[in-house]
């Protein structure tokens, strides 16, 4: 199985990573991470760090002329907000020294994890958590789960996503967009992010696309943030990925955690699932067929999971994010040291961050299938994972 772990703030010197139980032989070079950093910071309605920020990853060990040598993968990515000429954050930001004369932030912005967060760990200046809890970690998340991204592109297994929604401009429902995401998906899942990349929401329809940029623009205008909704798809999946025998071995219920675990995600939907629960059963469950070879199904509004297991069909995960809580518009909060109630302080922020998050979703995605099919077919190098995968 393969396990990370991610450290570092969002303005101090730099992001670290480490990836351990990666197979050996795997192919990886820092661009096959660096396409999917560059892909996260694309996207209409991010704020003015993402002009900045440059995100190219620096391995420091685990990868060998080319290639993992199994042994745990190192990676760093440097904060150009904390380098940049005169930017402060090395002072505000520093390891050691005291702390004095540095301003402590005190006003907690509501819905973000600033309250909460500094009464859990006792602080008088919310800075470390505004720090950590930021999204800028998603950045050195994208990179570890890049390197599964890559096992199972060598597995023949594809991932791809695009928005579906943005505040309030979105499609009605999967019968406006299925089809063209299955004509995209028709040789695996890059084609339809490929397609999604093309567009700055990352949505496949022009004018619902431009009608999001007029909201974000509107929305921008009045100091306010947006959520919304995306897909993922994963095509290429092996039959009986994950079990129904065991709680915490169901292929559904990892994705969701996996997308959970993305700041600002508050809803998760698998296949048409939301959908699912008000109609009837034979509305929802997808007719089994067979090809002499497979049991292919009619339909796909299970999403590709049936009894917490793969099933063969493309899995289909749908992710929820609530808009961001750092606004230019004022809300009511409370001083964490006087109680005082006064108004939030003016934030650099971005509107909506949308298209990067349906990015962040794809790259954990990636991680707990490599996981369940590193389960399902073990191995200690990508040559033995193949074989044991032939005839899956
Ligand atoms: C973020 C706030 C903004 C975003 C940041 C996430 O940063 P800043 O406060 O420096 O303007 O730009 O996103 C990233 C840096 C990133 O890499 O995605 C937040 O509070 O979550």
């Amino acid at each position: 199985m393969i396990r990370y772990l991610t450290a570092g703030e969002s303005h101090g010197e730099a992001l670290i990573g480490i990836v351990e139980g990666v197979p050996a032989g795997l192919p990886l070079v820092a661009d096959d991470i660096n396409v999917h950093l560059a892909r996260r910071w694309m996207g209409f309605g991010r704020g003015g760090r993402a002009k900045f920020e440059q995100d190219l990853v620096h391995f420091y060990s685990g990868v060998r002329f080319s290639k993992t040598m199994g042994s745990p993968i190192a990676l760093k990515l440097e904060n150009a907000a904390f380098l940049q000429d005169k930017s402060g954050w090395p002072e505000v930001m520093s390891v050691d020294g005291s702390g004095e004369g540095i301003e402590k932030i005190t006003l907690p912005r509501p819905g973000h994890a600033d309250l909460t967060g500094a009464q859990k760990y006792g602080f008088d200046d919310i800075r470390p958590v505004i720090d950590r809890s930021s999204a800028r970690e998603t950045a050195m998340r994208v990179a570890c789960c890049s390197i599964a991204r890559k096992l199972l592109q060598e597995l023949g297994i594809q991932i791809g996503s695009h928005v579906i929604r943005i505040g309030e401009v979105g499609y009605d429902g999967p019968h406006d967009y299925a089809e063209k995401v299955a004509k995209l998906c028709q040789y695996g899942a890059f084609g339809l992010s490929e397609a999604a990349d093309g567009n700055e929401v990352r949505m496949l329809d022009a004018d619902l696309s431009r009608r999001c940029i007029e909201h974000i623009q509107t929305v921008k205008k009045e100091g306010d943030s947006l959520g919304g909704v995306y897909e993922v798809i994963v095509t290429g999946v092996p039959v009986g990925l994950g079990s129904y025998v065991q709680w915490d071995r169901k292929l559904d219920a990892r994705l969701g955690h996996a997308i959970l675990s993305i700041q600002a995600q508050k809803g998760v939907e698998i296949g048409d699932g939301i959908a699912a629960a008000s109609a009837r059963g034979s509305a929802v469950h997808d007719p089994i067929s067979f090809d002499g070879k497979s049991f292919p199904r009619l339909q796909n509004r299970a999403g590709g999971i049936e009894g917490g297991m793969s099933n063969g069909m493309p899995i289909v995960v749908r992710g929820y994010m609530k808009p961001i809580p750092t606004l230019i518009k004022p809300l009511g909060t409370a001083d964490l040291n006087t109680g005082e109630e006064q108004p939030t302080r003016y934030e650099r922020s971005d509107v909506t961050s949308v298209p990067a998050a349906s990015t962040v979703a794809e790259a954990v995605i990636a991680m707990e299938i490599a996981n369940a099919v590193l389960e399902k077919f073990g191995g200690d190098s990508l040559e033995e994972i193949r074989s044991r995968m032939v005839g899956r």
